[in-house]
């Protein structure tokens, strides 16, 4: 069975607690619930990461090395910023799809640029929580 790691950044536990319009008004835990859902209809095994610090998504990802066959991300804010990210998941080899649950080519200039789409195979965005499950498809 292919093992998949699913890293969520900043804020992203938040979900549900404001900008409904924009996330959705399902919350983090309800995220996780379809997320390891989807998997095992998948027939794939999932491992789920969130954090709010960077170093600790780069931890995550070198730890990754060897353990996993696939990555699915979705840095939030960290997608628009983050070098260490992006060098990380270069470093470790791992095929990585990103995911947003926004499309962020339509948002503000700054969301707009993805460091982690220069590595990532696919970018899914703006399906909600639909995208996690399109990604995981990907490496079912
Ligand atoms: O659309 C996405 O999935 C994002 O990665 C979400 C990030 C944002 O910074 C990216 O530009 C796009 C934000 C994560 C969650 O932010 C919240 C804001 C308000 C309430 C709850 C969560």
């Amino acid at each position: 069975m292919k093992k998949i790691l699913v890293i969520n950044g900043p804020n992203l536990n938040m979900l549900g607690l404001r900008e409904p319009a924009i996330y959705g008004s399902r919350n983090y835990n309800a995220l996780l619930e379809f997320i390891r859902t989807s998997a095992a209809q998948l027939g794939l095994e999932v491992e789920c990461f969130q954090s709010n610090h960077e170093g600790a998504i780069v931890d995550c990802i070198q730890q990754a090395y060897g353990k996993f066959d696939g990555i699915v991300i979705n840095p939030a804010a960290y997608t628009h910023t983050s070098i260490a990210i992006l060098d990380a998941l270069k470093s470790v080899a791992i095929p990585t799809v990103e995911v947003h649950l926004s499309r962020i080519e339509e948002r503000e200039e700054f969301r707009q640029f993805s460091y982690v789409s220069l590595y990532a195979e696919k970018a899914i965005t703006g399906l909600g929580f639909d995208g996690y499950r399109e990604a995981l498809k990907h490496f079912a």
